[in-house]
């Protein structure tokens, strides 16, 4: 693979480090705000379920859900095309299901049965699909980021056109290894697209306490990737800036990152009560910022759908959402001779696959 001239390391030298200007985002059509209603709609009442069966002691181990972040994930999946891939980290159940991933198999896959997309043995954190193009589901911080870079690496060596997305958080950004990807990706041109997750809180240390530039979008400066800084609130801003990244990326141009400002409503895992943050901040973030809220309102405004419309969409979700926790429910245990399969790989055989 060629790489590209080396710039010089003047100070004149032409970055193209600087943080882009987010693009204006376009109103959606009637069928996209629907879409993106019943996007986020899954990911939350499924989120809710999940927490409802960790209570019940269904769900062991640990569990982060991802409600109040849904409009990221569902807006950068309008951007990509099935070909490309999804790596993220362990809030992950909701880019599963943006990735088209069954809520039967996650579901089952959190109650640790046998019809789980691991076979009951990865839990929350350890999913994956190879069908469609999700990588993971990781638990070591920051470990996807790598992993996401290196899917790139594979693109760009198959020549096939893609790209990868590879999600973290914001406690995340402060990784060592996050900036060697970073790195090789602007070195050889990757087509990969960072999206950081700023949710304010890395487990119970917010951005202030813990990062020394907190303005994520930046964070390429060194190796000279663009940023920019987007509302990740809003699943129209996130669409539009993920279309123009995404196509940097696909366009040879190299690697781009996404800040998304987003906030989670649950605490950072199903054991943590939240206490270094007040209620009335957790409230106000859900009374004027919620990604759903902000669709639904948009669609009475505009007539696309009635109340009861909504409420028949919000119905059609919970009987899913549903099913998936009975199915997972009814679904065996794995078999104890399950202890001994899935340890060791035939490398022969994965790469003659792979060719
Ligand atoms: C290498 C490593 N260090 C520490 C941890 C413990 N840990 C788990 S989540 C987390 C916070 C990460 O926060 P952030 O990247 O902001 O993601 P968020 O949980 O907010 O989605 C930490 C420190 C870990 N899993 N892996
Ligand atoms: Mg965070």
């Amino acid at each position: 693979m060629a790489t590209k001239p080396r710039k010089t390391t003047s100070a004149k030298s032409t970055a193209r480090s600087t943080v882009q200007k987010a693009p204006k985002p376009e109103e959606f059509s009637k069928e996209l705000e629907l879409s993106s209603y019943e996007d986020m709609l899954l990911i939350r009442r499924f989120e809710e379920k999940a927490g409802q069966l960790y209570g019940m002691g269904h769900i062991g181990g640990f569990c982060h859900l991802y409600i109040g972040q849904e409009a990221v994930v569902t807006g950068m999946q309008m951007a990509i095309t099935p070909d490309d891939q999804v790596i993220t980290g362990y809030r992950d159940h909701g880019h599963m299901l943006a990735c088209g991933m069954n809520p039967d198999g996650v579901m089952a896959e959190l109650t640790g049965r046998r019809n789980g997309y691991s076979r009951g043995k990865g839990g929350s954190m350890h999913m994956f699909s190879k069908e469609k193009n999700f990588y993971g589901g990781h638990g070591i911080v920051g470990g996807q980021v790598s992993l996401g870079t290196g899917l790139a690496f594979a693109n760009k060596y198959r020549d096939n056109g893609c790209v990868s997305l590879a999600y973290f958080g914001d406690g995340a950004s402060n990784q060592g290894q996050v900036y060697e990807s970073f790195n090789m990706a602007s070195l050889w041109d990757l087509p990969v697209v960072y999206i950081i997750e700023n949710n304010r809180y890395a487990m119970g240390t917010s951005v202030e306490r813990s990062s020394a530039l907190t303005s994520f979008s930046q964070r390429g400066a060194s190796f000279d990737i663009p940023g920019m800084h987007v509302d990740g609130m809003d699943v129209r801003a996130v669409k539009a800036a993920g279309d123009h990244a995404v196509k940097w990326a696909k366009d040879g141009k190299g690697p781009f990152i996404l800040e998304m400002e987003t906030y989670r409503y649950r605490g950072h895992s199903m054991s943590d009560p939240a206490k270094y943050r007040s209620k009335d901040e957790v409230q106000k973030m859900r009374a004027e910022q919620d990604p759903i809220e902000q669709v639904k309102q948009r669609v009475l405004d505009k007539k696309y759908a009635s109340e009861e419309e909504l409420k028949a969409i919000d119905k059609k979700i919970r009987e899913i959402v549903g099913k998936s926790a009975e199915f997972a429910l009814a679904d065996p245990l794995p078999d104890p001779s399950e202890l001994y399969t899935d340890i060791l790989i035939d490398v022969n055989e994965e790469v003659t696959n792979a060719n």
